[in-house]
């Protein structure tokens, strides 16, 4: 329907806006279109090895792309700043209901907050809540595998905002064994008294001894907070031990191996916290802490679109064809890591439990940085990270796999071997590429060499063409032209 005269701008300006409001992305902003169109191709004929991505389904796309973008709902299910919140009101506790019965929760002992906008806002919600400002906190160190938002610091410098506005004390790893020293871990907790510990790994290929924190976090009047982000698919599938039963809080992004659209979820338990020996019980108190902290505390409106899209893949994450997937990757993971061994690699820890493997380079005399940009070159997408005693995290040793992303497209058994070999030939033509110049030469130079010798960008270029030829076979998942 066109309007009148009456319109503030010409009537021309005015229907010109009114065809603008209604047009395909493709006829709309050519630009952008074309931009997303290069990385659907590049993902569709790379093989995406980052351990933390994964391929959102076609029913997540669309909920995440649905007019749930267009509203505002300050505030929680029936109390709400805004008029008009009565269907964002049903999804939300549609998605509440859905993310307990995901992990086995029994309503009447666990909660859960699905507006955190992704895992970093929903880490720091849950120390806002629990922790005051300076309060102590400990978490894996990053260079360990933890992650940024665990408290991290370097020795010159507070990083993550987790170390600027709390104490952080970190843990680590055996860096013989690359497996977390818990001996250590429990020695230093009774040192630092930290309220608060954290469960959870960006780059560690073993599963967690839950219990062994528990324990430390009772023995020190500490919370445990277990951050899954990196497993959630996993333990939703039942594949790996549950944080569920030993945590206090359970926080995760909902992208990886969950395989929702980008968001976060925060679980708390609710009930008797502890009896002591006169049968005293205390309660927790986190339910009003935990939803206080993320609205009004850190957030405002929540991401109503990104909920629905949660929603959908808790739905998803429930099914039969879900629990398979999740076996599958960690198959695809063992025999991604067994056959880089065949090829006479290192993995740290000799394996993995989970989804990802951390490779380390230092026996082959190179270094994760120089391999990533090798392999990106190829087509192949992963990240240098650093391994247990690297003495710099400028120059990280190793290089972290995963399985979820390719899993999703259904690559099983053998196609993960022939991914091994793509990743092996990479290698050997980054240690060419090393070989050629002084073994001091900085990144840069490497780079250079890489892109502009052109026996270098020729290998490149056969692997590359090689790669987009197996990977352009499996079925890319999500909207058919976006
Ligand atoms: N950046 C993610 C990862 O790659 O592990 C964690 O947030």
């Amino acid at each position: 329907m066109s309007s009148t005269n009456s319109s503030t701008v010409s009537q021309e300006t005015w229907e010109s806006h009114n065809k603008m409001m209604l047009e395909p992305l493709a006829i709309n902003d050519s630009e952008v279109f074309s931009i997303i169109k290069k990385e659907k191709h590049r993902q569709t004929y790379g093989l995406e090895l980052i351990a933390s991505e994964n391929f959102a389904s076609r029913a997540v796309l669309e909920a995440l792309g649905s007019c749930m973008n267009n509203k505002y709902s300050e505030g929680y299910p029936g109390q709400r700043y805004y008029g008009g919140t009565e269907h964002v009101d049903e999804l939300e506790r549609l998605c509440q209901k859905r993310a307990l019965e995901a992990y086995g929760l029994d309503p009447e002992k666990w909660g859960v907050n699905v507006q955190p906008y992704s895992g970093s806002p929903a880490n720091f919600a849950v120390y806002t809540a629990l922790v005051e400002p300076h309060g102590r906190i400990m978490g894996l160190d990053l260079p360990d595998g933890g992650h940024l938002t665990h408290g991290f610091m370097t020795e010159k410098k507070k990083i993550s905002a987790t170390s600027i506005f709390f104490e952080s004390m970190p843990y680590k790893v055996n860096s013989e064994t690359g497996y977390i020293d818990y001996d250590r871990l429990q020695e230093n907790a009774r040192l630092f008294h930290p309220k608060l510990i954290i469960a959870g790994t960006s780059c560690y290929s073993r599963n967690l001894d839950y219990a062994r924190m528990k324990q430390i976090a009772v023995e020190n009047g500490a919370y445990l907070l277990a951050d899954m982000a990196h497993i959630s698919g996993l333990v939703a599938a039942g594949v790996v031990p549950s944080p569920f039963e030993h945590c206090d809080i359970v926080s995760t992004t909902t992208h990886k191996t969950l395989r929702g659209c980008r968001a976060g979820m925060i679980f708390y338990r609710k009930g008797v916290r502890s009896v002591d020996a006169k049968g005293k019980e205390t309660m927790y108190n986190l339910e009003s802490l935990i939803n206080q902290a993320v609205f009004p505390g850190l957030q405002g409106g929540p991401h109503n679109h990104a909920i629905a899209g949660v929603a959908v893949a808790l739905k998803q994450a429930m099914t039969p064809e879900f629990k398979a997937y999740q076996m599958q990757v960690l198959d695809n993971c063992k025999v991604l890591s067994n056959a880089l061994i065949d090829h006479g690699y290192k993995i740290v820890t000799g394996g993995s439990d989970t989804h990802l493997i951390l490779l380390d380079l230092r026996s082959k005399g190179t270094d994760g940085g120089r391999a990533e940009k090798v392999l990106e070159a190829c087509a192949i997408a992963c990240n240098k990270n650093t391994c247990p005693g690297d003495k710099s995290a400028l120059r990280p040793s190793g290089l972290r796999f995963g399985s979820p992303a390719l899993t999703s497209r259904g690559l099983v058994q053998h196609d993960f071997r022939k991914v091994a070999d793509f990743i092996h030939r990479g290698i050997e033509l980054t240690l060419e590429v090393q070989r050629s110049l002084d073994p001091k030469a900085p990144l840069k130079e490497f780079v250079q060499a890489l892109s502009q010798e052109e026996k270098f960008q020729q290998r490149a270029a056969e692997i590359r063409a090689e790669v987009e030829t197996f990977a352009g076979q499996f079925p890319m998942p999500g909207l058919p032209e976006l």
